[in-house]
Protein backbone atom coordinates (compact mmCIF):
# COMPACT_ATOMS: atom_id res chain seq x y z
CA UNK A 1 0.00 0.00 0.00
CA UNK A 2 1.12 3.50 -0.63
CA UNK A 3 0.54 6.90 1.10
CA UNK A 4 0.37 10.30 -0.05
CA UNK A 5 4.32 12.46 0.49
CA UNK A 6 4.06 14.61 2.86
CA UNK A 7 4.09 17.98 2.58
CA UNK A 8 7.37 20.06 3.11
CA UNK A 9 6.06 21.15 6.56
CA UNK A 10 4.93 18.10 7.95
CA UNK A 11 8.50 16.66 6.85
CA UNK A 12 9.68 19.90 8.69
CA UNK A 13 7.80 19.00 11.93
CA UNK A 14 9.48 15.56 11.62
CA UNK A 15 13.35 16.74 13.03
CA UNK A 16 14.39 18.81 15.37
CA UNK A 17 18.49 17.96 14.40
CA UNK A 18 20.76 20.83 15.63
CA UNK A 19 24.34 21.03 16.41
CA UNK A 20 26.64 23.58 17.77
CA UNK A 21 29.01 24.15 14.47
CA UNK A 22 31.12 25.93 16.79
CA UNK A 23 31.60 24.54 19.78
CA UNK A 24 30.06 20.91 19.52
CA UNK A 25 31.63 18.09 17.89
CA UNK A 26 33.92 18.16 14.74
CA UNK A 27 31.38 18.53 11.84
CA UNK A 28 32.49 19.75 8.40
CA UNK A 29 30.18 22.87 7.96
CA UNK A 30 31.21 24.93 10.59
CA UNK A 31 32.90 28.37 9.78
CA UNK A 32 34.76 28.83 12.88
CA UNK A 33 35.67 26.53 15.69
CA UNK A 34 35.71 27.79 19.68
CA UNK A 35 35.93 24.98 21.79
CA UNK A 36 34.63 27.34 24.45
CA UNK A 37 37.20 30.05 24.01
CA UNK A 38 36.03 33.51 23.03
CA UNK A 39 36.89 34.47 19.71
CA UNK A 40 39.62 36.46 20.74
CA UNK A 41 41.61 33.47 21.35
CA UNK A 42 41.91 32.53 17.61
CA UNK A 43 44.74 33.22 15.89
CA UNK A 44 44.83 29.97 13.45
CA UNK A 45 42.43 30.16 9.59
CA UNK A 46 42.77 27.12 7.84
CA UNK A 47 42.01 27.15 3.94
CA UNK A 48 40.66 23.88 3.17
CA UNK A 49 38.37 22.26 0.64
CA UNK A 50 34.54 23.10 0.22
CA UNK A 51 34.39 19.20 -0.15
CA UNK A 52 35.64 18.14 3.05
CA UNK A 53 37.13 15.92 0.61
CA UNK A 54 41.24 16.82 0.51
CA UNK A 55 43.40 14.45 1.98
CA UNK A 56 46.08 17.04 3.31
CA UNK A 57 43.61 18.87 4.17
CA UNK A 58 42.32 16.10 6.36
CA UNK A 59 45.14 15.58 8.37
CA UNK A 60 45.76 19.21 9.19
CA UNK A 61 41.79 19.17 10.17
CA UNK A 62 41.92 16.44 12.71
CA UNK A 63 44.90 17.99 14.04
CA UNK A 64 43.71 20.75 14.80
CA UNK A 65 40.41 19.22 16.50
CA UNK A 66 42.44 17.12 18.74
CA UNK A 67 44.10 19.78 20.39
CA UNK A 68 41.21 21.55 20.78
CA UNK A 69 43.24 24.85 19.11
CA UNK A 70 40.49 27.43 18.49
CA UNK A 71 40.48 28.02 14.49
CA UNK A 72 38.25 29.79 11.34
CA UNK A 73 37.96 27.75 8.28
CA UNK A 74 37.62 29.57 4.60
CA UNK A 75 36.87 27.31 2.13
CA UNK A 76 37.93 27.33 -1.54
CA UNK A 77 36.92 25.48 -4.79
CA UNK A 78 39.62 22.61 -5.75
CA UNK A 79 40.51 22.18 -9.75
CA UNK A 80 38.38 20.09 -10.84
CA UNK A 81 34.79 21.18 -9.77
CA UNK A 82 35.10 24.22 -10.59
CA UNK A 83 36.50 27.79 -10.65
CA UNK A 84 39.11 28.72 -8.18
CA UNK A 85 38.64 31.53 -6.52
CA UNK A 86 40.54 35.00 -6.98
CA UNK A 87 41.26 36.20 -4.03
CA UNK A 88 42.47 32.41 -2.62
CA UNK A 89 44.98 32.73 -6.06
CA UNK A 90 46.28 36.25 -4.85
CA UNK A 91 47.29 34.19 -1.52
CA UNK A 92 48.62 30.99 -3.04
CA UNK A 93 49.34 31.64 -6.41
CA UNK A 94 49.35 27.70 -7.02
CA UNK A 95 45.70 26.89 -5.46
CA UNK A 96 46.90 24.60 -3.72
CA UNK A 97 45.43 23.26 -0.52
CA UNK A 98 45.91 23.59 2.42
CA UNK A 99 46.78 26.58 3.43
CA UNK A 100 47.15 28.23 7.00
CA UNK A 101 47.32 31.64 8.53
CA UNK A 102 49.25 31.18 12.19
CA UNK A 103 48.81 34.90 13.39
CA UNK A 104 50.79 37.24 10.48
CA UNK A 105 51.89 33.79 8.89
CA UNK A 106 51.06 32.06 5.92
CA UNK A 107 51.85 28.55 5.46
CA UNK A 108 51.18 25.69 2.61
CA UNK A 109 52.19 22.14 2.60
CA UNK A 110 51.04 19.85 4.91
CA UNK A 111 53.84 18.89 6.74
CA UNK A 112 54.94 22.40 7.61
CA UNK A 113 51.47 23.29 8.36
CA UNK A 114 52.10 20.19 10.96
CA UNK A 115 55.71 21.79 12.25
CA UNK A 116 54.81 24.84 12.69
CA UNK A 117 51.49 23.85 14.13
CA UNK A 118 53.70 21.86 16.98
CA UNK A 119 56.04 24.28 17.57
CA UNK A 120 53.46 27.00 18.31
CA UNK A 121 51.09 24.48 20.19
CA UNK A 122 52.94 21.68 21.31
CA UNK A 123 52.92 18.02 19.98
CA UNK A 124 49.67 15.60 19.23
CA UNK A 125 51.00 13.36 22.22
CA UNK A 126 54.29 12.26 19.79
CA UNK A 127 56.45 14.93 17.60
CA UNK A 128 56.79 14.63 14.61
CA UNK A 129 60.20 14.30 14.40
CA UNK A 130 60.16 11.88 18.04
CA UNK A 131 62.61 8.57 16.48
CA UNK A 132 59.31 6.34 16.86
CA UNK A 133 57.41 8.76 14.40
CA UNK A 134 59.89 8.91 11.70
CA UNK A 135 59.93 5.36 10.62
CA UNK A 136 56.43 5.34 10.31
CA UNK A 137 55.73 8.59 8.69
CA UNK A 138 58.14 6.80 6.22
CA UNK A 139 56.22 3.60 5.97
CA UNK A 140 52.78 5.95 5.23
CA UNK A 141 54.59 7.27 1.95
CA UNK A 142 55.66 3.49 1.14
CA UNK A 143 52.29 2.23 1.70
CA UNK A 144 50.79 4.98 -0.18
CA UNK A 145 53.33 4.80 -3.46
CA UNK A 146 52.77 1.12 -2.94
CA UNK A 147 48.27 2.47 -3.57
CA UNK A 148 49.20 4.46 -6.11
CA UNK A 149 50.80 2.09 -8.51
CA UNK A 150 48.41 -0.80 -7.97
CA UNK A 151 45.26 1.39 -8.07
CA UNK A 152 46.26 4.39 -10.59
CA UNK A 153 47.64 2.56 -13.37
CA UNK A 154 46.36 0.51 -16.07
CA UNK A 155 47.46 -3.52 -15.65
CA UNK A 156 48.02 -4.64 -19.23
CA UNK A 157 47.23 -8.39 -17.45
CA UNK A 158 46.19 -10.05 -14.55
CA UNK A 159 49.14 -11.09 -13.97
CA UNK A 160 50.70 -7.37 -13.65
CA UNK A 161 47.46 -6.60 -11.36
CA UNK A 162 48.22 -9.60 -9.06
CA UNK A 163 52.02 -8.34 -8.97
CA UNK A 164 50.58 -4.98 -8.14
CA UNK A 165 48.68 -6.64 -5.41
CA UNK A 166 51.21 -8.13 -3.82
CA UNK A 167 53.13 -5.39 -3.37
CA UNK A 168 50.57 -3.72 -1.85
CA UNK A 169 49.72 -6.62 0.36
CA UNK A 170 53.28 -6.92 1.42
CA UNK A 171 53.69 -3.34 2.99
CA UNK A 172 50.10 -3.87 4.56
CA UNK A 173 51.91 -7.06 6.27
CA UNK A 174 54.91 -4.42 7.82
CA UNK A 175 52.06 -1.83 8.91
CA UNK A 176 50.19 -4.66 10.24
CA UNK A 177 53.38 -5.28 12.46
CA UNK A 178 53.79 -1.89 13.05
CA UNK A 179 50.38 -1.81 14.80
CA UNK A 180 50.83 -5.21 16.75
CA UNK A 181 54.16 -4.15 18.15
CA UNK A 182 52.56 -1.81 20.69
CA UNK A 183 49.93 -2.71 23.16
CA UNK A 184 46.90 -0.64 22.16
CA UNK A 185 45.12 -0.04 18.73
CA UNK A 186 47.24 2.83 17.70
CA UNK A 187 50.31 2.82 15.93
CA UNK A 188 52.25 3.57 19.60
CA UNK A 189 50.98 3.19 22.80
CA UNK A 190 48.48 5.80 22.95
CA UNK A 191 46.53 8.18 19.98
CA UNK A 192 48.98 10.91 17.92
CA UNK A 193 50.29 12.12 15.05
CA UNK A 194 50.92 9.41 13.78
CA UNK A 195 47.90 7.91 14.02
CA UNK A 196 46.23 11.29 12.52
CA UNK A 197 49.37 11.05 9.36
CA UNK A 198 47.84 7.55 8.32
CA UNK A 199 44.27 8.37 8.54
CA UNK A 200 43.35 10.27 4.96
CA UNK A 201 45.24 7.90 2.51
CA UNK A 202 43.98 4.74 4.88
CA UNK A 203 40.69 5.95 4.36
CA UNK A 204 41.04 6.21 0.83
CA UNK A 205 42.91 3.36 0.46
CA UNK A 206 40.09 0.98 2.01
CA UNK A 207 37.59 3.04 -0.06
CA UNK A 208 39.12 2.48 -3.08
CA UNK A 209 40.68 -1.02 -3.25
CA UNK A 210 36.97 -2.60 -2.61
CA UNK A 211 35.86 -1.09 -5.30
CA UNK A 212 38.19 -1.21 -7.77
CA UNK A 213 40.23 -4.00 -7.01
CA UNK A 214 37.68 -6.44 -4.66
CA UNK A 215 40.11 -5.72 -1.83
CA UNK A 216 39.12 -5.14 1.62
CA UNK A 217 41.84 -3.82 3.31
CA UNK A 218 39.64 -3.04 6.63
CA UNK A 219 38.13 -6.97 6.23
CA UNK A 220 41.33 -8.41 5.64
CA UNK A 221 43.69 -7.31 8.13
CA UNK A 222 42.90 -7.60 12.25
CA UNK A 223 44.82 -4.67 13.00
CA UNK A 224 43.63 -2.20 10.36
CA UNK A 225 40.40 -3.47 11.34
CA UNK A 226 41.09 -2.40 15.00
CA UNK A 227 43.02 0.53 14.21
CA UNK A 228 39.56 1.64 12.37
CA UNK A 229 37.52 0.91 15.42
CA UNK A 230 39.22 2.61 17.38
CA UNK A 231 39.62 5.74 15.51
CA UNK A 232 35.70 5.38 14.94
CA UNK A 233 35.63 5.67 18.58
CA UNK A 234 36.69 9.51 18.53
CA UNK A 235 34.12 12.10 17.63
CA UNK A 236 36.23 14.44 16.24
CA UNK A 237 37.51 11.20 13.37
CA UNK A 238 33.72 10.67 12.80
CA UNK A 239 32.96 14.24 11.92
CA UNK A 240 35.62 13.88 9.37
CA UNK A 241 35.28 10.38 8.01
CA UNK A 242 33.57 10.35 4.44
CA UNK A 243 31.90 7.21 2.82
CA UNK A 244 32.66 4.41 0.17
CA UNK A 245 30.89 6.11 -2.68
CA UNK A 246 32.13 9.36 -1.61
CA UNK A 247 35.60 8.25 -1.88
CA UNK A 248 35.64 6.08 -5.45
CA UNK A 249 34.07 8.69 -7.16
CA UNK A 250 35.91 11.71 -5.75
CA UNK A 251 39.09 9.79 -6.28
CA UNK A 252 39.31 9.44 -10.51
CA UNK A 253 39.65 13.29 -11.48
CA UNK A 254 41.80 13.71 -8.29
CA UNK A 255 44.46 11.02 -9.22
CA UNK A 256 44.13 10.44 -12.52
CA UNK A 257 42.12 7.62 -13.05
CA UNK A 258 41.41 4.77 -10.68
CA UNK A 259 41.63 1.30 -12.52
CA UNK A 260 39.07 -1.65 -12.01
CA UNK A 261 40.56 -4.80 -12.31
CA UNK A 262 37.49 -6.68 -13.48
CA UNK A 263 37.85 -9.82 -11.02
CA UNK A 264 34.05 -11.13 -9.69
CA UNK A 265 34.63 -9.66 -6.53
CA UNK A 266 35.39 -6.64 -7.86
CA UNK A 267 32.07 -6.29 -9.68
CA UNK A 268 29.95 -7.29 -6.76
CA UNK A 269 31.26 -4.58 -4.35
CA UNK A 270 31.13 -1.99 -7.42
CA UNK A 271 27.45 -2.51 -7.60
CA UNK A 272 26.98 -2.16 -3.82
CA UNK A 273 28.86 0.94 -3.40
CA UNK A 274 27.00 2.69 -6.18
CA UNK A 275 23.40 0.73 -5.98
CA UNK A 276 23.41 -0.28 -2.28
CA UNK A 277 22.52 -1.77 0.02
CA UNK A 278 24.73 0.67 2.14
CA UNK A 279 24.32 -0.36 5.71
CA UNK A 280 26.96 -3.10 6.19
CA UNK A 281 29.74 -2.10 4.05
CA UNK A 282 33.10 -1.99 5.64
CA UNK A 283 33.12 2.02 5.45
CA UNK A 284 31.73 2.48 9.45
CA UNK A 285 31.25 0.01 12.35
CA UNK A 286 30.22 2.29 15.05
CA UNK A 287 26.96 1.92 16.29
CA UNK A 288 24.80 4.61 13.97
CA UNK A 289 23.28 7.16 15.98
CA UNK A 290 19.89 7.25 16.71
CA UNK A 291 18.73 11.23 14.82
CA UNK A 292 20.57 9.69 11.31
CA UNK A 293 17.23 10.07 9.41
CA UNK A 294 16.80 13.38 11.10
CA UNK A 295 20.10 14.90 10.34
CA UNK A 296 19.74 14.01 6.80
CA UNK A 297 15.95 15.39 6.18
CA UNK A 298 17.55 18.15 7.95
CA UNK A 299 20.53 19.13 5.64
CA UNK A 300 18.43 18.36 2.53
CA UNK A 301 15.33 20.95 3.71
CA UNK A 302 18.44 23.66 3.88
CA UNK A 303 19.78 22.87 0.52
CA UNK A 304 16.05 21.54 -1.48
CA UNK A 305 16.04 24.66 -3.68
CA UNK A 306 19.45 24.15 -4.34
CA UNK A 307 19.23 20.75 -5.04
CA UNK A 308 15.81 21.27 -7.04
CA UNK A 309 18.14 23.64 -9.54
CA UNK A 310 20.49 21.29 -10.70
CA UNK A 311 18.76 18.18 -10.77
CA UNK A 312 17.74 17.44 -14.46
CA UNK A 313 14.01 16.28 -13.97
CA UNK A 314 11.70 19.21 -13.71
CA UNK A 315 10.96 20.81 -10.67
CA UNK A 316 7.80 19.65 -9.79
CA UNK A 317 8.71 16.00 -10.49
CA UNK A 318 11.77 16.33 -8.31
CA UNK A 319 9.83 17.89 -5.38
CA UNK A 320 7.33 15.44 -5.48
CA UNK A 321 9.57 12.40 -6.00
CA UNK A 322 12.07 13.54 -3.14
CA UNK A 323 8.92 14.15 -0.42
CA UNK A 324 8.20 10.94 -1.54
CA UNK A 325 11.85 9.69 -0.69
CA UNK A 326 11.84 11.81 2.18
CA UNK A 327 8.57 9.91 3.52
CA UNK A 328 9.83 7.00 3.29
CA UNK A 329 13.16 7.76 5.35
CA UNK A 330 10.64 8.88 7.94
CA UNK A 331 8.23 6.80 8.24
CA UNK A 332 8.66 3.66 6.62
CA UNK A 333 6.19 4.12 4.14
CA UNK A 334 6.70 3.64 0.48
CA UNK A 335 5.25 6.58 -1.59
CA UNK A 336 4.36 5.87 -5.46
CA UNK A 337 6.71 8.86 -7.05
CA UNK A 338 5.77 10.46 -10.47
CA UNK A 339 7.03 9.19 -13.28
CA UNK A 340 10.48 10.58 -14.04
CA UNK A 341 10.98 10.22 -10.31
CA UNK A 342 13.88 7.71 -10.82
CA UNK A 343 16.38 9.79 -12.90
CA UNK A 344 15.75 12.47 -10.83
CA UNK A 345 16.50 11.18 -7.29
CA UNK A 346 19.66 8.36 -8.36
CA UNK A 347 21.04 12.18 -9.75
CA UNK A 348 20.99 12.93 -5.93
CA UNK A 349 21.53 9.83 -4.95
CA UNK A 350 24.74 9.95 -6.73
CA UNK A 351 26.13 13.45 -5.58
CA UNK A 352 25.78 13.14 -1.64
CA UNK A 353 28.91 13.50 -0.62
CA UNK A 354 30.27 12.58 3.14
CA UNK A 355 30.64 14.17 5.28
CA UNK A 356 30.44 17.92 2.96
CA UNK A 357 26.51 17.11 3.17
CA UNK A 358 25.85 15.23 6.18
CA UNK A 359 27.62 12.14 7.88
CA UNK A 360 28.00 8.68 7.31
CA UNK A 361 25.41 6.69 8.67
CA UNK A 362 22.79 9.96 7.35
CA UNK A 363 23.89 9.47 4.03
CA UNK A 364 23.33 5.87 4.30
CA UNK A 365 19.63 6.57 5.17
CA UNK A 366 19.13 9.04 2.44
CA UNK A 367 20.71 6.72 -0.51
CA UNK A 368 18.33 4.24 0.99
CA UNK A 369 15.43 5.56 0.89
CA UNK A 370 16.41 7.68 -2.37
CA UNK A 371 16.85 4.39 -4.65
CA UNK A 372 14.27 2.20 -2.89
CA UNK A 373 11.81 5.18 -4.28
CA UNK A 374 13.78 5.70 -7.52
CA UNK A 375 12.74 2.01 -8.28
CA UNK A 376 9.06 2.11 -7.79
CA UNK A 377 9.76 4.70 -10.87
CA UNK A 378 12.12 2.61 -12.77
CA UNK A 379 15.31 1.95 -14.08
CA UNK A 380 16.35 5.10 -15.18
CA UNK A 381 19.70 6.36 -13.85
CA UNK A 382 20.97 10.13 -12.60
CA UNK A 383 23.53 11.98 -15.49
CA UNK A 384 26.45 9.45 -14.99
CA UNK A 385 29.19 10.67 -12.71
CA UNK A 386 31.96 12.21 -14.57
CA UNK A 387 35.35 10.53 -14.14
CA UNK A 388 37.45 13.58 -16.07
CA UNK A 389 36.39 16.27 -13.15
CA UNK A 390 33.37 16.88 -10.60
CA UNK A 391 32.06 19.91 -11.75
CA UNK A 392 29.04 18.33 -11.59
CA UNK A 393 29.24 19.60 -7.97
CA UNK A 394 30.56 23.05 -8.40
CA UNK A 395 30.15 24.97 -5.15
CA UNK A 396 29.49 27.90 -6.39
CA UNK A 397 25.46 26.35 -7.37
CA UNK A 398 25.61 26.57 -3.35
CA UNK A 399 26.93 29.34 -2.35
CA UNK A 400 24.96 31.13 0.19
CA UNK A 401 23.92 27.83 1.92
CA UNK A 402 26.99 26.20 2.16
CA UNK A 403 27.09 25.72 5.68
N1 LIG B 1 52.29 18.32 -0.74
C1 LIG B 1 51.05 19.05 -0.55
C2 LIG B 1 50.00 18.39 -1.40
C3 LIG B 1 48.69 19.12 -1.36
C4 LIG B 1 47.76 18.72 -2.49
O1 LIG B 1 48.10 17.88 -3.35
N2 LIG B 1 46.58 19.33 -2.52
C5 LIG B 1 45.64 19.11 -3.58
C6 LIG B 1 44.32 18.63 -3.04
S1 LIG B 1 44.41 17.05 -2.30
C7 LIG B 1 45.32 20.47 -4.23
O2 LIG B 1 45.22 21.46 -3.56
N3 LIG B 1 45.15 20.49 -5.55
C8 LIG B 1 44.69 21.67 -6.22
C9 LIG B 1 43.21 21.61 -6.44
O3 LIG B 1 42.68 20.51 -6.56
O4 LIG B 1 42.56 22.66 -6.53
C10 LIG B 1 50.68 19.04 0.93
O5 LIG B 1 51.10 18.12 1.65
O6 LIG B 1 50.00 19.98 1.38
Amino acid sequence: MYRTPLSWTELQALTDYTVDPVNGATNAQARLRLFGHPESAVRVTLYRDHHAWCPYCQKVWLWLEEKQIPYRIEKVTMFCYGEKEAWYKRKVPSGMLPALALDDRLITESDDILYALEQTFGPLQQSLEDARVLPLRRLERLLFRAWCNWLCYPSNSTWEDQRRRAKFTEIVTTVEDALSATPGDYFLEEFGTVDVIFTPYVERMNASLYYYKGYSLREENPRFQAWFNAMESRPTYRGTQSDFHTHVHDLPPQMGGCWENGEPQMRINKTRVNEGPWFGLPDVAYPEPENARQEALSRILKHRENLSRVNPAAPQIFDEALRCALTLMMTDEPCQPPAGADVALRYLRDRVSVPRDMSIYAAKHLRTALETTAALAGEGQGTPIPIQHRRDQDPANFVGTLR
